[in-house]
């Protein structure tokens, strides 16, 4: 372990006494041989370190972290919840009052250490404590997930008087390769409640997702409350694919969505879909309407007929006030403004529409990300494009010194079909089987493209053939799972062999998050 500084705090200095002397009492247990390096934890840890003994969790254990350092001690709550709900031990938190037990769990804050980005933590776990060691919360909440990971599903009750769940000893030094690693929910097509995406977020979060993006709007329906426009969700909030009753988050349940989040050291991205994809908006003001037709209500599938009218000026006073509003809400950097698909408009207007809206975006203080057909027009250096299938967008936006997300349709499309059988998805871009969805590189997919252009990577999950949480899981998991492994660990720690064996064993905590995934022959799934 490298030099650290584990004790911060006078309060903790003192706990540590009490520990140390009922650690004198105790007699030593023997820990059966353990091996930390097998454990199944997603995504691979940078290097993980085995000393093959255990520490006991058990009801005498306490969690103390560093109490200054903001967002420390939520992490150390959100550690005693999901231990709680693991194992049903109630560990108190920063309490010395109840400090009786013999093991403890750090969550330091760990200034000194050089750690390269404040996503980095270590773990060093021997048999009498736990120490995390993050220079930020969100350092310390990756290093808590680990933890979870290789808490086990049963206790040892052989051992000692009390019920312990036996974590191997060892050392995690850790850091993500890329600092954006996301998901997209299309909550347009057709809509999801705030508990829907709520148990999303969990989820990703257990895997390290450290993004959520949210496709907030398009032709079958606008679904975040605008207020000073609101028949967007009177009337372009109540249709949805298929023809249901579609729905809408209040700007108070969007609130609440990006706090939950935010808990969970995920980033929000709403977008809101446009020069195309706007027929809900048109629905609701006509004046939008650039196509010459008349707007009708659409709960069909087909993509590319609608436009706003890019030459109008009421049109952009209109998408002020919608990026005002929405950036209000969003403490996040980005605003995804959409412009995928917009075959009605011609292509000059397209480029002069996005070089617009990327003037209102950034006016609003905020980042423009927009897919890669918005390479073309003239953006701010700092805006962003997400590549999901032209790879000439994606070279002239890198060329442009944009950088690039990558969500290529035919890998980490969440909506492809697994196989000609599955039950939901499209296959525009083919089938994508669990291992295909793994397979590949984010680094050097796109040739021209290198690391350095390369801001992360995105899996979206559209939703025109799914309407549940079930129909959704069945598309995301196990798929989501090794996208969050693409994103986070190195290319010399991926590798299929280890990963399937490790997925195998997400079983019982998919099972206990009641998690509907598609149980892929591909797997061995461990039952
Ligand atoms: C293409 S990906 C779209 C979406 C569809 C999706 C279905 C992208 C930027 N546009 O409008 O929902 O395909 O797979």
């Amino acid at each position: 372990m490298k030099k650290t500084t584990f004790l911060s705090g006078l309060g903790l200095i003192v706990s540590i006494f009490a520990f140390t002397s009922c650690l004198e009492q105790e007699k030593p247990i023997n820990f059966p041989k353990t091996d930390l390096t097998t454990e199944a934890m997603i995504p691979m840890p940078s290097e993980v370190i085995a000393t093959n003994s255990a520490f006991g969790l058990d009801e005498n254990t306490h969690i103390f972290t560093s109490t200054t350092a903001t967002g420390f001690p939520e992490v150390g709550e959100f550690l005693a919840e999901k231990i709680k709900w693991q194992t049903t031990l109630n560990l108190p938190v920063n309490n010395s009052e109840k400090a009786t037990g013999s093991r403890v769990i750090y969550i330091n804050h760990a200034d000194d250490l050089a750690f390269t980005t404040p996503e980095a933590y270590q773990l060093n776990i021997t048999q009498d404590s736990i120490t995390i060691n993050a220079k930020s919360a969100q350092g310390a909440f990756w290093g808590v997930q680990t933890i979870r990971q290789i808490i086990p599903q049963t206790s040892n009750d052989t051992l000692a008087k009390t019920k312990m769940w036996l974590i191997p000893t060892g050392q995690v030094s850790d850091a993500p390769n890329f600092g954006f690693r996301g998901s997209m929910l299309d909550v347009s097509r057709h809509f999801f409640s705030v508990s829907d995406v709520k148990k999303y977020i969990d989820i990703l979060a257990y895997y390290k997702v450290n993004i959520l993006h949210l496709h907030l709007s398009d032709d079958q329906g606008w679904r975040i409350e605008i207020k000073s426009w609101p028949k967007l969700t009177e009337v372009g909030g109540r249709s949805e694919v298929g023809g249901g009753e579609g729905g809408f988050y209040t700007q108070e349940e969007y609130k609440d969505l990006v706090a939950y989040a935010a808990k969970h050291h995920i980033t929000i991205i709403p977008e809101i879909d446009m020069p195309g994809h706007t027929n809900a908006a048109s629905l609701a003001y006509p004046f939008l309407n650039g196509n010459g037709k008349k707007v009708k209500p659409y709960t069909g599938i087909d993509v590319g007929f609608s436009t706003f009218d890019t030459r109008k000026e009421s049109v952009y006073d209109f998408i002020d006030d919608v990026i005002r509003e929405i950036s209000e809400m969003t403490p996040g950097p980005y605003i995804h403004i959409g412009g995928d698909e917009s075959h009605v408009t011609k292509k000059k207007d397209f480029n002069y529409f996005i070089a617009r809206v990327d003037k209102i975006v950034s006016k609003y203080g905020k980042q423009m990300i927009g897919w890669d057909e918005i390479v073309h027009a003239d953006v701010n250096p700092s805006t962003i494009a997400q590549f999901w299938s032209n790879e000439k967008n994606a070279l002239a936006g890198a060329e442009k010194g944009l950088k690039i997300i990558l969500s290529p349709g035919k890998k980490a499309y969440l909506d492809m079909k697994y196989d000609e059988d599955s039950k939901f998805g499209l296959k525009w871009a083919g089938l994508i089987p669990v291992d295909t969805a793994y397979n590949w590189s984010p680094e050097t997919y796109l040739e021209g493209i290198t690391k350095e252009n390369i801001l992360g990577l995105e899996a979206p999950l559209w939703s025109e053939t799914i309407s549940n949480m079930e129909e959704l899981e069945y598309l995301a998991f196990p798929r989501m799972i090794g996208y969050a492994e693409l994103g986070w660990s190195t290319e010399e720690n991926r590798n299929w062999d280890s990963y399937k064996e490790r997925l195998a064993k997400q079983t019982p905590y998919l099972d206990k998050m009641n998690v509907k995934y598609y149980p892929s022959e591909r797997i061995d799934w461990k039952k």
